[in-house]
């Protein structure tokens, strides 16, 4: 008989091997952070130790072989961020790694899968490429449009032949460009991505990507092709051009420039570098117009035929310029590309009028799409993009603003049919408005194709409810269409910027769905890179100025400490707290002497802003909370979690400062913001005037406001006692406003979790169920398929309150309302991390008396699949939770009386070595290690 124990081998296995936070990557962090997830059958497992080996060759990756780094048995259970403390990492050298873990017992399990990753260029002399490119500004006409002009410089084409002597065995392609890049090689893209390099300040870094180009390359003749396109660094960006903003694009240079070397081993071990310099041939191709906002007109007519080629003779081209582009800080691109994540067929087709076809997508979402024609040279289609339709039909463009959202294809007349899909462009839409097809066009004809930052899926969630499935959906659904390659507010109008304030209210709801870790680490560096001379953190990251009075605003500013805070409860990333640390205490140091060391802000402390006091609680209903109380509330905010985050890396002397800053501005708060008697909180109003400048001033200013009360209680600005009487002040507001949420971007995310933890979890529910205007199910019933800017972004059947709908500013793509989604994962679900990262955390759903009967959600974390899952049947709750091996949750199991609890279909004191906690308040608590647990109890 086989004997597990005799063979003293543990089942404890590493799986999904990543180095930091991406599989297999090129990377250019000299302390690379490793991790893996722990699997196991055996119930209560964890990790005493672990053995990380290195090798430089795969074959060298056996213990007493390992060249680069052999980490012995270390003891301890960490089995994510461990660091490299191997040899010192050169430039291109590639590591293969593989690890060990001993299980609870102290048995050895066995060696995981290797992996692997690979340095990039760590010195600047390894870039011997120089910045190539071409510029057409003296030959490009402005083009009308709505009544103001726009500039759409074409995209220059690049070639170079080279020649390779021998068999490639490895080859590399280190590449980046000021402006947007596509590089292929014998006609062939390298890569998956779009919109390489990304958004940056592209001042203080600029990234490059490193593509294995191995396969692509053969012994002889190659032609090497590229193109440019002006995105980010020399295109339109916000809404410049609509406000009449001095500049309107071109904020970080004019003309874009690429830069390029390929590295090719050879089977006889020789090199050989190609790099783009002044062999480079340069041309204009088919793009005649290329903007990312307002879209692309390609000409097909004009693509040089053959030129991918090696018989290509491109003697009339010219040689390529080379452009000085300074001297660039340049890093490898440390998140998930934008790429195509998915595709999308069209629903339905109708004709609005004659030759002039609308494509409904079914979903809105952010891509692009691909065009399938046949017809004569010099047909001409154009592609408009939108979100909605009037009532009449007609595809609805207000809304965006002074995005043009329009690519045009102009046919080459091949009998064989053609294709395109637009290169350096996106929109946000959900229609596609197609004018000039040759004849009848069909569902076949258009493609939808779903652009955003590949992160991983990590986050499910569903319920009996079909509502809040479909809120669920659509939460997803805006956090894809604007996770491009930074978070974006809207990914179809004029704007598409990082605005701070969304960001920071939706990041605890990212990390739940999808792996945001590597996206959050580039954009945090981008809101550092932003933070200005005087400490505070901008409306925006990257902020390239398209307004001079976008300065900063309470709450949208913190999320210089909000999104480090998230990635580091996430993720437990340290390191990011470490190397922001600075900037996170000068921003601090900014509070401090805008508050004129006060501790508080009282009323008119923003009135130097534009908008006075900044945005405040946007785009909520009826009066408005006092920005000042709001930027009081998020001072004492961020100084609790620079307190915690001092405390994550060990400073212990600057978590104690900020813990009683933290602790001074409460009773400061208090002080002046709370009627301590009734527990209401209070303003004075007065000093707010008439409220003109204030963002909805006229609507008038006070403090007993579901927002307000929401966030005192959400962010512990009130001792228990008051808390409970403030949720009782705040679910009786919610009664006199007929049952309905007010809450603007400063208050959804807080609002439903304030109530549950007031002993309000039925409103709670009544407000996530409701669908009457404002709410989330209202833009359920009036068709959305992703989250609205606004509550009452639209209105199916009533054209008279369409048309009085603000379309200066209308999205139905925007990501801050559907932060909701963190009650429904900690509440409904009842998943909430305590320690960071899940190493310990809580399972204790809420469960609602009607309506619904089941709810699961799942999570991917750093350290496994956690998973909560309930039901209601015949009488019964059944749950079903599983903790992920190497972590311990407690489950409160909702019950009559602790004998009431089934385990596994025995009693709970039936059971050995269960850590039975008390039973309180209905629930009966149980402390568990990793494994998959059934419990059973009774409904009350
Ligand atoms: C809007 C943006 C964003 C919001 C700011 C204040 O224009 O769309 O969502 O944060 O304004």
């Amino acid at each position: 008989m086989l004997c597990i124990d005799a063979l003293a081998v543990s089942d404890l296995k590493p799986e999904y091997l990543r180095c930091e936070y991406l599989e297999n990557p090129f990377i250019d962090e000299k302390e690379p952070r490793l991790s893996w997830i722990l699997t196991s059958e055996v119930r209560d497992q964890h990790q005493t130790a672990y053995r990380i080996l290195v090798a430089s060759k795969i074959e060298l990756l056996e213990p007493g072989k390992a060249d680069l780094w052999d980490s012995d048995k270390v003891k301890g259970s960490e089995t994510s961020q461990v660091v490299y403390k191997g040899k010192p990492l050169l430039s291109r050298q590639k590591c293969y790694w593989k690890v060990k873990s001993w299980d609870k017992k102290d048995q050895e399990g066995e060696w995981s899968k290797s992996a692997s990753w690979e340095m990039g260029l760590l010195e600047k002399a390894d870039w011997n490429s120089k910045w190539i490119g071409k510029d057409f500004s003296s030959t490009t006409q402005p083009i009308p449009f709505k009544n103001k002009e726009l500039f759409l410089p074409p995209s220059p084409i690049f070639r170079n032949q080279i020649n390779l002597k021998e068999k490639v065995s490895k080859a590399r392609l280190y590449i980046t460009s000021l402006g947007l890049y596509e590089y292929k090689i014998n006609g062939e893209k390298v890569g998956k991505d779009f919109l390489a390099p990304g958004w940056t300040d592209y001042n203080k870094r600029l990234y490059y990507h490193v593509y294995d180009v191995t396969d692509q390359l053969d012994k002889g003749e190659q032609v090497l092709q590229a193109s440019l396109s002006s995105g980010w660094y020399s295109g339109y960006i916000g809404y410049a051009l609509l406000i009449g903003n001095p500049v309107v694009r071109g904020f970080y240079g004019d003309t874009p420039a690429l830069r390029a070397q390929l590295e090719v081993t050879y089977t006889n071990g020789e090199t050989s570098t190609f790099a783009t310099n002044e062999e480079w041939k340069v041309s204009s191709g088919g793009l005649l117009e290329s903007d990312i906002l307002h879209g692309e007109t390609f000409d097909a007519r004009k693509v040089p035929e053959n030129w991918s080629s090696t018989n290509f003779d491109d003697k009339n081209w010219e040689q390529a310029e080379i452009i000085n582009a300074g001297n660039r800080n340049l890093e490898l691109y440390p998140a998930q590309p934008v790429q195509m994540t998915e595709t999308i067929r069209p629903i339905e087709i109708h004709e609005q009028e004659e030759g002039k076809y609308i494509f409904n997508m079914g979903q809105n979402f952010a891509g692009l799409v691909k065009l399938k024609v046949k017809g004569k040279a010099g047909d001409k289609v154009v592609l408009k993009f939108g979100e909605m339709l009037h009532p009449d039909g007609r595809l609805m463009d207000e809304n965006l603003r002074m995005a043009r959202a329009t690519d045009t294809y102009i046919l080459k007349g091949d009998p064989d049919g053609e294709e395109w899909t637009p290169s350096f462009t996106y929109h946000g839409f959900q229609y596609v408005e197609v004018t000039g097809f040759p004849g009848k066009p069909t569902k076949e004809n258009i493609t939808g194709l779903v652009l955003g930052s590949n992160t991983p899926r990590v986050g499910h969630f569903e319920t009996d409810h079909p509502m809040v499935n479909q809120l669920y959906k659509n939460i997803v659904w805006t956090q894809r269409a604007n996770f491009v390659d930074i978070p974006t507010d809207c990914p179809q109008r004029d704007e598409r910027m990082g605005w701070t304030g969304d960001a920071q209210t939706y990041a605890g709801t990212a990390a739940i769905n999808m792996d945001v870790s590597a996206f959050f680490t580039k954009w945090i560096q981008d809101l550092h890179d932003a933070q200005w001379d005087y400490g505070a953190y901008p409306d925006y990251a990257p902020a390239p100025g398209v307004r001079s009075t976008d300065t900063y605003a309470p709450a949208w500013m913190e999320a210089g400490i909000i999104n480090p805070y998230e990635q580091y409860r996430a993720y437990g990333d340290t390191r990011i707290l470490e190397k922001g640390w600075e900037s996170m205490e000068k921003f601090m140091a900014f509070h401090h002497q805008k508050s004129k060391g006060a501790f508080f802000y009282p009323e008119g402390s923003f009135a130097d802003l534009s908008p006075k006091g900044g945005y405040g609680d946007w785009l909520s209903v009826g009066k408005k909370t006092p920005p000042d109380m709001l930027a009081t509330i998020y001072y004492g905010y961020a100084a609790q979690l620079m307190a915690e985050m001092a405390t994550a890396i060990g400073k212990s002397e600057r978590a104690m400062h900020y813990h009683d800053l933290s602790k001074k501005i409460r009773t400061a708060f208090s002080d002046h913001y709370l009627d301590k008697e009734t527990v209401r909180l209070v303003t004075n109003a007065a000093a707010y005037g008439d409220g003109k400048g204030y963002v909805d001033g006229q609507m008038g200013f006070s403090g007993n406001t579901q927002t307000a009360y929401a966030n005192a209680i959400y962010l512990d600005f009130l001792d228990e006692e008051q808390k409970m009487v403030a949720g009782g002040h705040l679910a009786q507001l919610i009664k006199d406003n007929d049952g309905k949420l007010a809450t603007g971007f400063l208050g959804a995310k807080q609002l439903l979790p304030a109530l549950s933890a007031t002993g309000h979890s039925d409103i709670a529910y009544q407000l996530l169920l409701n669908e009457e205007y404002p709410s989330w199910g209202f833009e359920i019933k009036n068709g959305a398929t992703t989250i609205w800017e606004r509550w009452d972004s639209y209105v199916k059947d009533d054209p008279e309150k369409l048309a009085s709908l603000n379309n200066g500013m209308n999205s139905f793509s925007h990501y801050a309302f559907g932060s909701v989604f963190e009650w429904m994962f900690h509440n409904m679900a009842g998943i909430k991390s305590e320690e960071a990262a899940y190493k310990t955390f809580v399972i204790a759903p809420e469960i609602p008396k009607n309506d619904i009967n089941y709810v699961s959600a799942r999570h991917e974390s750093i350290h496994g699949k956690i998973s909560s899952s309930w039901k209601k049947e015949g009488g019964k709750l059944l749950l079903e939770v599983s903790i992920p091996v190497n972590t311990k949750a407690t489950v409160f199991i909702p019950a009559k009386d602790e004998l009431d609890v089934l385990l596994d279909n025995k009693r709970l004191d039936q059971h050995e070595g269960i850590q039975k906690g008390n039973f309180y308040k209905g629930k009966q608590a149980v402390k568990l290690g990793s494994g998959t647990y059934k419990f059973e109890s009774s409904l009350n």
